[in-house]
């Protein structure tokens, strides 16, 4: 058992996100049994969701013309355009069947506000806008943190970074995680968060 200072961060294993899915990262739902094991050593588990309404701004069907994968420029910076995917309430929003949820005690929704997407598990893209996982975190007695999920290069590399700035010590298990990779989005994650001082291990 880890001590309790260190937590476990499950980021978006969801249906969406998995082969079959809106946004299906390749190989997705290869790593959920290696992060069913690794929920059991660890005092503090936590679960993100991906959580968009209809309307939500990072959905290229909500700007006509727009092609999934291009990219706008936002009021808080450059935004990609998803297809439409973790709608609150469907399916596809649902975290993956065979994902064991039950040692997590805390499980954050994320990106529910319409004009502002949200990668990281910390902030919303305008790095301002705090989920209260900080808080939570730090009222746990919680230092180090371990991520995991999907996907590396956007959801948790954004939450890597965020924990790093924040002081948390980072670990991102990059064996259990898989990633999008859109236009060298991974090699670009890697080297910020090694930048940062995330230690990537297997
Ligand atoms: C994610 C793109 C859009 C992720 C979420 O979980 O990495 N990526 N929404
Ligand atoms: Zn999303």
């Amino acid at each position: 058992m880890k001590p309790a200072t260190e937590a476990l961060i499950v980021i978006d294993v969801q249906n969406d996100f998995c082969p079959g899915g809106a946004l299906a990262v390749s190989g997705g739902d290869e790593i959920i049994s290696r992060i069913n094991g690794l929920m059991a050593e660890y005092q503090t588990v936590v679960l993100t969701q991906d959580w968009h309404p209809a309307n939500h701004s990072s959905f290229a069907d909500n700007h006509p013309g727009a092609e999934p994968f291009s990219m706008i420029e936002m009021p808080y910076g450059p935004q990609v355009l998803w297809p439409a995917h973790c709608v609150q309430g469907s399916e596809g929003a649902e975290l993956h069947w065979t994902l064991r949820t039950d040692p997590a005690q805390l499980i954050v929704r994320k990106g529910f506000r319409a004009e502002i997407d949200s990668y990281s598990a910390f902030f919303e893209n305008d790095h301002v806008t705090p989920t209260g996982l900080e808080g939570y975190l730090r009222s746990r007695g919680v230092t180090s943190v371990t991520l995991v999920g999907l996907a590396t290069d956007y959801c948790v590399a954004f939450s890597a970074l965020d924990a790093a700035r924040l002081g948390f010590a980072v670990t991102v298990l990059e064996g259990a995680t898989r990633a999008i990779d859109l236009n060298g989005s991974l090699d670009e994650a890697r080297d910020k968060m090694r930048a940062a001082g995330v230690a990537l291990e297997e």
